[in-house]
């Protein structure tokens, strides 16, 4: 299975109003399907006042910039005719401060008013986010209130069974429809402040056992759900929940093969390869990824299309189910910015113009610009183009879709070379890449610059 991740917004325009909408992804599909895409992961189409839809004002509609309920079954009954899997993008762990359950706590309605987290005496009002010093308390009309991601986010209380009851009936209305399962947002925030002695705290198992419980519900529903979870994190943490949820976003993935792509050193690649793809087994799935929204864009990281092309023959090479964020496989640009994320959701291009039928225009373009060889129409017609490298590797993976449940054995580095072993226990294939700009050779095998070659 190849993953792709989606902002809706973004993608594919079918009423001219510039934001791209479901029927708009619908009538994409034959993109998605020449690329070799079968997931698709939607970033968040509930309704919500945002542009980036993870504050949400009613799970059980969608956001009709987007399109209704009814279109949205029209889009996925498209993607299911061309065999396509949609996952959907669950923050489960807070609601937009403008929620009614929010709305009514406010009001002082006790019932609603479990279903969030309020202040105690003892309290540390100033402490802070530990990985970027923002707030985890705010203020309203004397009171305060937790919310891990904003005061206009404010978090759910899950000691509430109510506030659970409610997460359950969420993930079995939207199966009910014809999802094939989630993305689970923010996995280790859904218990993660210690309120009996008022200090932020990530209760990991408390967290894992109620994913159990979303999970076991989910198979109920549907057996063969499909579901990754969010858990940026170091891979031993990871990996808790990963054995609950069936896959985890890998991204001490991502940030290793960037860092040793950029500085041509082969460490980070032989210390992220032993220490999430080695023993994984079939514990869990891996999902392994280009980039996505909350993180500057690979091509803004690594400039040149040689080296790109080198990541993603790591990528369709390593176990898993690979996720290429869109216009990754085109090398769209956007530099990551945690109070303006628009920068890493712009506009796909569909066209070297930036303007004809399905083109996405909703903001102005502050990377991607037009005639700069990012487009689709570009692309294709260009044999050494990205995209076309892209498809080919796509091709090998689904030529060898035993990799989805797959480990690495024997891994060997050389100064810019890392050759290794990926195997289901009956497929065996050796693979060498070389991360630099001249030959390069490993186990007497010499690569030209930027070669991958697999045996
Ligand atoms: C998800 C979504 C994101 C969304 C929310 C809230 C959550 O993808 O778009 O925000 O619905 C943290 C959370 C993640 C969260 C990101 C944005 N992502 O854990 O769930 O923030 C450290 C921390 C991580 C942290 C990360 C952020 O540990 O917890 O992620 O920093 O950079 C190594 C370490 C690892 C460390 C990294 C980076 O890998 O092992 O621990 O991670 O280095 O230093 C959306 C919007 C927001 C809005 C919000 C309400 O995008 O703008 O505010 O909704």
């Amino acid at each position: 299975m190849i993953g792709y991740e989606i902002y809706i917004r973004s993608f594919y325009d079918s009423n001219n109003d510039g934001e791209g909408d479901f029927i708009g992804l619908a009538k994409s599909v034959s993109y998605l399907k020449d690329l070799g895409i079968d997931l698709v992961w939607l970033m968040p189409h509930f309704t919500a006042p945002s542009y980036h839809g993870y504050d949400i004002i009613d799970f059980f509609n969608t956001n009709l910039i987007y399109g209704n309920l009814e279109e949205f079954k029209i889009m996925v009954d498209e993607l299911h005719k061309n065999d396509i899997k949609i996952i959907v993008d669950l923050p489960l762990n807070h609601v937009s401060s403008r929620h009614p359950w929010f709305k009514a706590a406010l009001s002082g309605d006790p019932e609603y008013k479990d279903y969030f987290l309020w202040a105690r005496e003892n309290t540390n009002l100033n402490e802070k986010r530990h990985w970027d010093n923002e707030p985890l308390w705010h203020p309203y009309k004397g009171k305060w209130y937790y919310g891990v991601f904003g005061g206009a986010s404010p978090d759910l209380n899950y000691d509430n069974p109510k506030v659970v009851e409610k997460a359950l009936e969420i993930v079995e209305f939207w199966l009910k429809l014809g999802v094939d399962g989630f993305r689970f947002d923010a996995a280790k925030h859904i218990y993660d402040y210690d309120i009996e002695n008022g200090k932020f705290h990530y209760f990991h198992d408390k967290n894992v056992k109620f994913w159990e419980k979303i999970m076991r519900k989910a198979r109920e529903i549907k057996p063969d759900v499909f579901a990754v979870t969010e858990v940026w994190d170091d891979p031993e943490i990871v990996i808790e929940y990963a054995k609950t949820i069936g896959c985890s976003f890998n991204f001490y993935f991502t940030e290793a093969i960037r860092e040793s792509i950029t500085t041509g050193s082969t460490y980070k690649i032989f210390d992220c390869f032993t220490r999430t793809l080695s023993d994984n087994r079939k514990i869990y799935i891996s999902s392994n990824f280009t980039s996505n929204h909350d993180m500057t864009r690979l091509a803004s990281v690594i400039q040149s299309e040689e080296q790109r092309k080198v990541f993603f023959a790591i990528l369709m090479t390593t176990p898993g189910v690979p996720f290429i964020y869109y216009g990754d496989e085109l090398g769209m640009k956007g530099i990551y910015d945690s109070h303006f994320t628009e920068h890493v959701l712009e506009p796909f291009p569909w066209y070297a113009s930036l303007s004809s039928d399905g083109q996405t225009l909703w903001k102005s373009i502050g990377f991607n610009y037009a005639f700069t060889g990012v487009s689709v129409e570009e692309q294709k017609s260009r044999e050494n183009s990205l995209l076309n490298y892209v498809k080919y590797w796509i091709r090998f993976r689904k030529e060898n879709s035993w990799m989805t449940y797959s480990w690495l054995e024997d891994i060997k580095t050389s100064s810019f070379g890392i050759a290794y072993t990926i195997t289901d226990g009956n497929n065996y294939v050796r693979v060498y890449h070389n991360l630099a700009g001249h030959e390069e050779e490993i186990e007497g095998i010499k690569l030209k610059p930027y070669e991958t070659r697999v045996k």
